[in-house]
């Protein structure tokens, strides 16, 4: 009886705090990269999950700038490429003999990347070397799109680790207004209604939408909130600054 008791009130106190056990990315489920063999993870040199990032050319990984910037109070510089590991194949990123992993031999930020609200929030890393996976083409935002990443399952989770995904809403300008006040139209996209979204760690990772690129996940007030959508970058406003 008592314990019956304390489930239903567990389950009363996960519900209004909006934590749930079947959580991902945030609500989302585990994926395999060998279905998205173009998703990848940067990492610092010794293995610590910076952000994600998407194959677009065998020695190309499209992710958000700030994902290539050093944190600091008084600096936003460039993160030194040889701080920057890029890691394909591998859905756990704890089993650190799958997959392969290749360094960094040149970042390009956007030139007028400030800090995430002011948009420009792209970056392409050159490899050292090519990697052997499928690479994902560039592509227009539409209806809903697909979220990817190693990052955390709610707003105050250790990251995930772990590869999973999540289909989200696609917003129109209107509404990303009306909902994130910092939200720019051009250069950025807003999606999700709350419940299932990207979170910290999902950085710079894929917004997938017909199985093209359409977004890099830039930034979000909390994740998977009701009313706070998650902003990502629009890559078809930059198709021409990247060039290819
Ligand atoms: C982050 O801190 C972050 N809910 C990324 C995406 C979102 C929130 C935070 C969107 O990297």
């Amino acid at each position: 009886m008592r314990g019956k008791r304390f489930a239903v009130l567990a389950a009363v106190i996960a519900l209004v705090s909006g934590a749930s056990t079947a959580d991902a990315i945030v609500g989302g489920t585990p994926a395999r990269v060998a279905d998205t063999p173009w998703v990848v993870a940067i990492t610092t040199p010794d293995g610590q999950l910076i952000c994600g990032g998407a194959l677009v050319a065998a020695d190309k990984v499209v992710t958000a700038a700030h994902c290539a910037t050093l944190k600091g109070v008084m600096s936003r510089n460039q993160r030194p490429a040889e701080q920057l590991r890029v890691v394909a194949g591998r859905t756990d990123l704890r089993v650190k003999t799958d997959g392969t992993e290749a360094a960094v031999a040149d970042v390009w930020r956007h030139p007028g990347f400030r800090e995430v609200t002011k948009g420009d929030d792209v970056a392409v890393l050159t490899l050292a070397r090519p990697l052997p996976y499928r690479t994902i083409a560039l592509g227009d935002a539409g209806d809903e799109g697909t979220v990817l990443g190693w990052g955390r399952t709610a707003e105050n989770t250790p990251p995930a680790m772990t590869l999973r995904k999540v289909t989200v809403p696609i917003l129109s300008d209107s509404e990303c207004v009306l909902k994130e006040p910092d939200y720019r139209p051009g250069g950025m996209l807003c999606a999700g209604r709350g419940g299932r979204d990207a979170c910290t760690g999902d950085s710079g990772g894929p917004l997938v939408v017909r199985g093209r690129l359409a977004g890099v996940v830039s930034f979000g007030r909390g994740c998977a909130r009701a009313d706070e959508p998650g902003v990502y970058t629009r890559l078809a406003h930059y198709r021409s600054t990247l060039g290819f």
